[in-house]
């Protein structure tokens, strides 16, 4: 299968980290939804990254129902996400938080690098500001409250998400949220940028390459 989409997306970097831990095999095309739009149109009319063309030719879109799939893929014992109701409970809840940071950080940056400056809306920047801050807090407590796993073969899709997307608002939007301010969330991040998943499919242009068996 073919994951489509840039890793310096959350969204797609997700997939690709969740894809290796569940150790399915897959092909990475790093193609912009913006500078090579009609590209990435050819594979999904949609032109939205994520998107997995399957081996038997169906696309999907959306990083939640492509994980979702790709869970349905692995091997039995691989599941990212716990069985439990209450872990799963747990599980939801923090991968909500770790989507909504990326959906607000995605919307700040679009504000301000596809609308024209003079038509920035100001209130609009506030208040998704404001969402993302709170978003970021409510992490920080579920991790100081019920810390995540975050050693190899024991992270989950909760750490995945919360992991992925703390270091894309860093890279993209540091001066809106501190690292001194999110200890917890800042030093689950440097942990988990040092697995073989997350060093494989590094945030940014470059693609996901698989590592050479050891
Ligand atoms: N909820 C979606 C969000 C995906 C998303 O917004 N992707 C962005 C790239 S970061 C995209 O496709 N942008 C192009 C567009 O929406 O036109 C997911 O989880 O995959």
């Amino acid at each position: 299968m073919q994951l489509i989409g840039m890793l310096d997306s959350p969204y797609v970097r997700r997939v690709a980290v969740s894809l290796q831990l569940l150790g399915l095999a897959f092909e990475h095309r790093s193609i912009s939804v913006f500078s090579t739009f009609e590209q990435f149109q050819s594979i999904n009319p949609v032109v939205k990254a994520p998107t997995l063309v399957c081996d038997n030719g169906v696309v999907l879109m959306d990083s939640s129902l492509i994980i979702d799939y790709a869970e349905s893929l692995a091997a039995p014992g691989r599941a990212l996400m716990p069985a439990g109701i209450e872990q799963r409970q747990h599980a939801l809840r923090v991968i909500g938080l770790a989507l909504a940071v990326c959906e607000k950080s995605v919307q700040i940056i679009y504000e301000r690098k596809l609308r024209p400056a003079e038509k920035l809306h100001q209130p609009w920047v506030y208040r998704v500001t404001g969402q993302l801050l709170a978003a970021c807090t409510e992490l920080e407590a579920e991790l100081l409250r019920a810390p995540l796993a975050v050693a190899d073969g024991h992270i989950d899709q909760a750490g995945i998400s919360t992991a992925v997307a703390w270091h894309f608002i860093q890279q993209m939007v540091p001066e809106l949220v501190s690292a001194q301010d999110f200890p917890a969330l800042q030093r689950f991040s440097e942990q988990a940028e040092q697995l073989p998943a997350f060093v494989a499919a590094p945030h940014g242009e470059a693609e996901y390459r698989q590592a050479a068996a050891g």
